[in-house]
């Protein structure tokens, strides 16, 4: 008997998570007729502005790009309130967008999808959720995130630790109260950074176990009045096209100009105008070269460095606060608000684990090579197994039964544009390696982007009379080989962190971002659809 006479319900596509682009597929797919479900392991919508309910959580995007294109209702009618919204203001619109466009109905909340199948003969997935249930779909989209699948820090005896332990991605909705308490937090990345500016003046002392500085840029976020929204709203239609061509996917881009065609007075003017602009502008909205030429990036690199020391008061402090052995950018850059001075606190602490590693967790805290830190909680803002966690996570078993985690560990990770995978018909992804959505895109922009191809190929395949599509290995072979080469001439390699996937014990370092842009991405994905998708194979 084959798997699809096993399960119970049948579906055209089922898309997993309810985060921005679970959502927009359920959209899509649901207006072009397709009967879909989707399965979301939280109680509500929203994905990472579900889970990621820390202090201080917001995001690095202008709102006014962070967000839906797809209704000109809905551009007309939400209001956010400022250049950079926290997380409930975000959690909140995504709400919105499920009420109002009334997508609960094909969400089924607290259930997680441990394994999907896919069965040749009928070409279809069935696809098993952790409640015991099956459902076949001829489609299979998994829309869970690039920042998903959150670590742990592997440290001895931390399951003798006597009070409370908690992960950022993890934080629960009831709150956890840290007033006057003796809070330690591991991890100083974007995440860590916004706990840490926030909660330094709350606790009672604040131990700050940190590996790697990050360089940072204060962010700039100022409140919207109706006059600043509408003058935003005038602008929408413009956005909207506008940030599917630049390099990030942001409004903003990078210079024209070579970097070292303009006189060093003339950058430093231009650096300090992007860096009072407050955003991430300063990053991928000056000189390209920043990501690819050394003495570019130097000069990027102390134009920072001199700002972080500027805000420290203790030299000594300083020091570790200010990264000195790779270059600026070439890991996510972090925006920040006052989180220098939470330094200058008398109650918050830095060690610096590289100095003094921490060796082991005891009943009453952290031990490091320097001594015992007692703590009450510790806050573990380090990070997740990106790009490749949530897909790996799955039992995903494409033809022949081959499980997706196997072949990416026997032959390297290989995606076609981050879309499709060959060998897996029917099973398309958002956010997943050797797209920019990895790493490099303004999240909504790209996962709109992915969607939209998504739809019109599932489009295409039913107006064909066909069943299944799927990329050829040979086309395969081309876009990886493509992304290799581009991810190679950046200097992002150099450098540790999860766009490396070398914050994952044993995961093959590689750049799983595609580093060509987002501009650059699009109109790839747009040529082969224009092909007739030439390089996939329909049956
Ligand atoms: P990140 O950027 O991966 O940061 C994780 C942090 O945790 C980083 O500072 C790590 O140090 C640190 N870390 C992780 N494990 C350990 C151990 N075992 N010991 C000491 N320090 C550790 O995750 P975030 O959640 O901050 O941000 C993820 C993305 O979300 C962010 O880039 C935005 O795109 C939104 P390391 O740097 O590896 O030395």
């Amino acid at each position: 008997m084959s798997n699809v006479q096993q399960a119970a319900k049948q579906v055209d596509a089922v898309v997993v998570g309810a985060g921005f682009a679970g959502m927009y597929a359920l959209y899509k797919l649901r207006e072009q007729g397709l009967r879909v479900q989707v399965y979301e392991a939280g109680t509500g919508v929203g994905g990472t502005w579900y889970w990621n309910r820390y202090p201080g959580a917001r995001v690095d995007s202008q709102a006014y790009i962070y967000q839906y294109w797809f209704s000109k209702e809905l551009l007309a009618e939400w209001n956010w309130s400022e250049r950079f919204p926290a997380q409930d203001e975000t959690e909140r619109y995504l709400n919105h967008v499920a009420d109002r466009f009334d997508l609960r109905k094909d969400i089924q909340f607290k259930t997680r999808v441990t394994a999907a199948s896919y069965d040749e003969v009928s070409q279809r997935w069935t696809i098993t959720t952790d409640d015991g249930q099956s459902v076949s779909a001829q489609y299979f989209i998994m829309g869970t995130g690039g920042l998903s699948v959150p670590m742990l820090p592997a440290l001895p005896g931390i399951e003798n630790f006597k009070g409370r332990i908690v992960h950022t991605a993890q934080w629960p909705r009831e709150g956890v109260d840290l007033k006057g308490k003796r809070v330690g937090i591991i991890g100083t990345g974007a995440t860590g950074i916004q706990v840490i500016q926030t909660i330094a003046g709350e606790v009672g002392h604040l131990t700050v176990f940190q590996r790697t500085p990050n360089y940072t840029i204060p962010m700039r976020n100022p409140k919207y009045d109706d006059a600043a929204r509408e003058e935003l709203r005038a602008q929408y239609p413009m956005l909207k096209e506008r940030v599917q061509r630049t390099f990030a996917g942001f409004d903003y881009d990078f210079e024209d100009r070579n970097f070292f065609d303009v006189d060093p007075a003339e950058r430093q003017r231009i650096l300090q105008r992007l860096w009072d602009d407050g955003s991430l502008n300063f990053w991928i909205g000056g000189f390209r070269e920043v990501f690819f030429d050394e003495k570019v990036n130097a000069e990027f690199s102390d134009f920072v460095r001199q700002r972080i020391r500027e805000r420290v008061k203790d030299p000594k402090v300083a020091d570790k606060l200010v990264p000195q052995d790779y270059g600026f950018g070439t890991r996510r850059v972090p925006l920040e608000t006052k989180y220098y001075e939470a330094f200058n606190r008398d109650n918050v602490l830095l060690v610096d684990t590289k100095a003094t590693p921490m060796e082991e967790v005891t009943e009453k805290g952290i031990r490091t090579a320097a001594g015992l830190h007692e703590l009450d909680i510790l806050i573990c803002a380090t990070g997740f197994d990106a790009g490749t966690g949530a897909l790996t996570k799955v039992d995903i078993r494409g033809r022949d039964g081959v499980l997706l985690r196997d072949a990416w560990a026997q032959d390297g990770v290989r995606t076609t544009m981050g879309l499709q995978v060959h060998g897996y018909p029917n099973l398309f992804m958002t956010m997943a390696p050797f797209s920019p959505a990895a790493a490099f895109c303004n999240v909504p922009t790209c996962l709109q982007q992915q969607v939209d191809w998504i739809a019109d190929c599932i489009g295409f395949v039913r107006d064909q009379g066909r069943h299944s599509i799927e990329p050829s290995a040979e086309a395969e072979a081309k876009w990886v080989a493509h992304h290799d080469e581009l991810a190679n001439l950046t200097l992002v390699p150099k450098t540790n962190s999860w766009y490396m996937g070398s914050n994952v014990k044993g995961k093959p370092r590689r750049l799983l971002a595609y580093a060509g842009g987002v501009g650059t991405y699009r109109a790839k994905c747009e040529e082969v659809k224009a092909s007739g998708y030439e390089g996939f194979v329909t049956a």
